[in-house]
């Protein structure tokens, strides 16, 4: 059942990867297992194939939308709803780059531990989220950047929380981003999947990881 839901991700089947993932949950599949064996790896596979060339931009928009709606489907189950609110995280994909899937994930992720999240959606540069940081008071940014050209954006982030003395940890990730580029930076963390995102950031706010 979920490799069916892999290949209806691959095929961009919105609506039978919506019929396919409730009855998943309904024969009693973990949510995880839908989201990392179903969802993510249809994902993966269109993006080899993107890759490769065999598929284009209209096919990953489609499987991209097919994602969204299951994911929607998986969002109350993969939030763990016990933690009060504990801090704010802005959240956002960085300047240039318009891929939000990973992002999106995050935020369930972050909220599902209680977390205020102002998502800034996509597009977004540095003077942006050190603004809404100061506005909001937010104790985390989060920056995500799937494309190697974007990455630099992060640095920006980076420096201007320094040059503007806040106290305000900085969180990077998205595929093409890893601990040494988050040592490069200067950035405070890096997480390569939203589950270690939001654990990592409740840690901050909580105190145990500062
Ligand atoms: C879907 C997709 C698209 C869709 C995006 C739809 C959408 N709404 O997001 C569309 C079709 C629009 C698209 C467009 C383009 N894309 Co694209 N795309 C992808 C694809 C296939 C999947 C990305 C994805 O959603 N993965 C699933 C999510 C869940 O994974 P993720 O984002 O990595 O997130 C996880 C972690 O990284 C982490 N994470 C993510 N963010 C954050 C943030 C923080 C703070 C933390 C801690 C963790 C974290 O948690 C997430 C969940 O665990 C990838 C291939 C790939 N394998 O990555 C190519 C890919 C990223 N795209 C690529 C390219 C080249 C493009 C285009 C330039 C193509 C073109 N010629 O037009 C454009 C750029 C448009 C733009 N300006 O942004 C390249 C990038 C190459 C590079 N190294 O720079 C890739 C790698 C494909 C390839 N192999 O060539 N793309």
């Amino acid at each position: 059942m979920i490799e069916e839901i892999s290949e209806l991700i691959q095929k961009g089947q919105a609506k039978k990867v919506v019929k396919l993932v409730n009855e998943a949950l309904e024969a009693g599949f973990p949510a995880t297992d839908i989201l990392n064996q179903g969802l993510l790896k249809g994902m993966d596979a269109i993006g080899v194939k993107f890759k490769n060339e065999e598929v284009f931009v209209p096919e990953v928009l489609v499987a991209a939308r097919a994602m969204n709606k299951g994911i929607e489907i998986l969002k109350p189950y993969l939030q763990d709803t016990e933690h009060q609110s504990k801090g704010t995280v802005i959240l956002g994909t960085v300047k240039g780059d318009l891929h939000d899937i990973g992002k999106n994930l995050v935020k369930i992720m972050l909220e599902g531990k209680g977390l205020e999240v102002v998502d800034l959606g996509v597009d977004v540069d540095a003077q942006k989220f050190v603004e809404e940081a100061k506005i909001h008071q937010a104790q985390i940014i989060c920056c995500s950047a799937l494309l190697t050209t974007t990455m630099p954006e992060m640095k920006k982030v980076v420096d201007l929380v320094a040059q503007e003395h806040l106290n305000v940890k900085v969180m990077i990730g998205g595929a093409p981003v890893n601990q040494d580029y988050c040592n490069e930076i200067g950035a405070d963390y890096y997480t390569d999947d939203a589950t270690s995102a939001s654990e990592v950031a409740y840690a901050i706010v909580g105190g145990t990881l500062c």
